[in-house]
């Protein structure tokens, strides 16, 4: 461990010396840490896996707001093969000396007092946290053991706590040249439902970080796993910060412009920074952060962000006579086509609102942002007039697409209600009226539906056989989708609709949905996981808000089945399908009466074999398809759109999750 240590804390930086004394009587101290013990989700959000990944992010949120405050370049974490972490920064470390009031060392006051993580003072240290910020002492409340290790004055010192209680006053180990902190905690089971760490999950975070603070290198080890002569490692830094994050997330995709329009200014104490790239694409991907924390529902950042661009855009195109020839007219969406954008803004004391907390609340950061990007889009529309020219003809083509799309929506809804209820004829509904308890199966090819319908339970469940490949619609404009018969069929069978929102927002409307569980069935094999895909891209670009809400499952039909007289096995993969001839077989490789039968497709089962293995929801298993993070799946789906087998497969895999519902 020393050694380690040692090695961590090199590449010290120049350490500049702020003139504001920041020792231990800035502490306020505020609650003891039982309550956090008592009702964890009040601090981490939940004690899932999520809850336990949130523990890491609490200590890096402090080893980056010493790097916002100029004082650290470099943040290692490690996950040890106990799956234990430690988090260390050549920050200023935690200051040791005694506080005031509490006669205690300021040390044990950050790791035992809730909301003492020094922040409270609001010029003397830049917030980073906000959402997160509960501060380092819910960690130790919720570690089974955490050690504290400070480098700081030429010694070092340390400190340990058993859920969140002190072992041992602070002390003295040794000595050292070096400065920073070292904590090394590890969940406590009690509290956490799962203690394995995904290094995935870490690699994910840790990169958006490193686009975020550019120039802070942050260091992965995985110790669960060797790599060459040492262990699993990945270094993130970005040096172009927001415009290589931007490039990052448009790397699969065709560009419209050959470089990030970026912002990066001030106006009264909000940092605005934007990075932007326009694509060859019809979809929209703008991220957002305050504090370094995502925003995943937006706010006052991204609605100033929004209005500033469609602003200048719309006075650039009026003032050039770019829109003369259009007849009707065009609205904010448009311009936001084949955008990617990232809005990154720093705010003193963030509001964050809604459900999840996922949405900027501040007031006054609307205005803020809208002039700062305003005022920087003036001049680069100005002097890339060829860049501009290439935008605003992308913009007047959405505009058109949109307007076709809109006529298109409308003849198959009008039709629809003529037809009344128009359910289409394919769909073999259910008896049920009650959404809550109703199913729908969409079924790729007209056989395998047929077999579906005679096996399922009349009364729950629906069936929808889908022809072949449906239309790919990542490449198809939208007009062409409501054109689409299977896709109209969806829409119609589902109940769900397409309109327009006062800004000529395209909306979804699901207030009529028939089915809270839709589940697309395809064969085991490449081309079942193909038209998977299709279907789930459908989902994702069109009827997304069904993901989120948890309603979209993959089925998962056997590739398997081991038989020996009577005795008979379904197997999910080769592991299971192996103990079962093992097991029906004694033992003996050679024993000919064991036969097993490889499943390709739906249709070599019959309607009792599928019904058993794939839709009884007593016995089945099926995958929910999740979009746990929208960045990553927008780079996947645009990555689907190639031709290689690959990258598809493993979308679907990393974007479904396995959920034994019913259970
Ligand atoms: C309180 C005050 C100061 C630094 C820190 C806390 C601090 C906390 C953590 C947690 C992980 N790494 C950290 N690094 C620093 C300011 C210290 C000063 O003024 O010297």
């Amino acid at each position: 461990m020393k050694d380690e240590v040692k090695d961590g804390l090199e590449n010290q930086p120049e350490q500049p010396e702020k003139n504001n004394e920041y020792g231990a009587s800035s502490i306020t101290a505020l609650e003891g840490l039982e309550a956090v013990r008592k009702r964890p989700g009040m601090y981490i959000g939940s004690t899932d896996v999520k809850g336990l990944h949130h523990l890491v992010w609490e200590v890096v949120d402090n080893s980056i707001d010493e790097h916002l405050a100029g004082h650290c370049t470099d943040i290692w974490v490690t996950i040890h093969s106990d799956n234990s972490i430690t988090v260390r920064d050549n920050g200023r470390g935690i200051p040791t000396d005694l506080h005031p009031k509490l006669k205690k060392s300021a040390l044990e006051v950050v790791m035992t007092v809730l909301h003492a993580g020094g922040k409270f003072d609001k010029d003397s240290y830049k917030v980073s946290g906000g959402l997160h910020g509960v501060g380092v002492s819910c960690v130790n409340a919720l570690s089974k053991h955490l050690r504290a290790e400070v480098h700081r004055d030429g010694k070092v010192y340390e400190q340990e706590y058993k859920q969140g209680k002190p072992q041992y006053d602070v002390r003295e180990i040794g000595k050292t040249d070096k400065r920073g902190t070292v904590v090394t905690f590890s969940p406590d089971p009690e509290i956490f439902e799962t203690l394995e760490y995904k290094f995935d999950v870490l690699a994910h975070r840790l990169r958006e970080l490193a686009f975020l603070n550019k120039g802070l290198r942050l260091q992965l080890v995985d110790e669960r796993e060797k790599e060459g002569d040492g262990f699993k490692t990945e270094l993130f830094y970005s040096e172009g910060g927001l415009r290589e994050f931007v490039r990052w997330l448009d790397e699969a995709k065709t560009g419209l412009i050959e470089e990030p329009i970026y912002i990066a200014t001030n106006e009264e104490s909000v940092d605005v920074e934007v990075a932007m790239l326009y694509n060859t694409s019809y979809s929209e991907n703008v991220i957002s952060f305050v504090n370094n924390i995502s925003t995943r529902d937006g706010g006052t950042h991204v609605s100033g962000f929004r209005r500033a661009l469609t602003r200048e855009f719309k006075k650039y195109g009026d003032d050039n006579g770019f829109f003369k020839k259009i007849n009707f007219t065009i609205s904010g969406e448009d311009f936001m086509e084949g955008l990617t954008a990232i809005v990154s803004v720093k705010v003193q004391e963030p509001q964050f609102k809604g459900q999840t907390k996922g949405e900027l609340g501040n007031s006054e950061v609307l205005g803020i942002v809208s002039r700062c990007v305003g005022d920087a889009l003036k001049v680069f529309l100005e002097e890339n007039p060829g860049q501009a020219r290439r935008i605003i003809d992308k913009v007047v083509l959405a505009a058109t697409a949109r307007n076709a799309a809109r006529k298109a929506r409308e003849m198959v809804q009008r039709k629809g209600a003529l037809t009344g209820g128009g359910l289409p004829g394919k769909l073999a509904d259910c008896a049920s009226r009650n959404p809550a308890e109703s199913e729908i199966f969409l079924v790729e090819g007209d056989s395998a539906g047929g077999t579906a319908k005679q096996g399922r339970d009349r009364h729950a469940q629906a069936i929808l056989p889908l022809r072949g490949k449906i239309l790919n619609v990542e490449k198809a404009l939208e007009h062409k989708i409501y054109e689409n018969e299977e896709i109209k069929n969806m829409f119609t069978a589902l109940g769900v609709s397409v309109g327009e929102n006062d800004e000529g927002h395209r909306v979804l409307l699901t207030d009529k949905l028939r089915y809270h569980k839709i589940v697309i069935m395809c064969d085991a094999d490449i081309d079942g996981s193909h038209i998977t895909t299709l279907i789930l891209t459908f989902f994702f670009r069109y009827m997304r808000e069904l993901i989120e809400k948890g309603h979209v499952y993959i089925a998962q039909p056997p590739l398997y089945l081991v038989k020996k007289g009577k005795n008979q096995r379904y197997c999910w993969n080769d592991k299971d399908r192996k103990e079962a001839q093992m097991e029906f077989s004694g033992g003996r490789e050679d024993d000919d009466s064991v036969k097993v039968q490889r499943y390709k497709g739906l249709g070599e089962m019959n309607a009792e074999q599928l019904w058993e293995t794939t839709m009884d929801p007593a016995t089945r298993i099926l995958k929910q398809a999740t979009i746990d993070d929208a960045v990553e799946a927008d780079r996947m789906f645009a990555m689907l759109m190639g031709d290689e087998v690959p990258p598809r497969r493993a979308f679907i895999e990393a974007n479904a999750k396995y959920a034994r519902i019913d259970a």
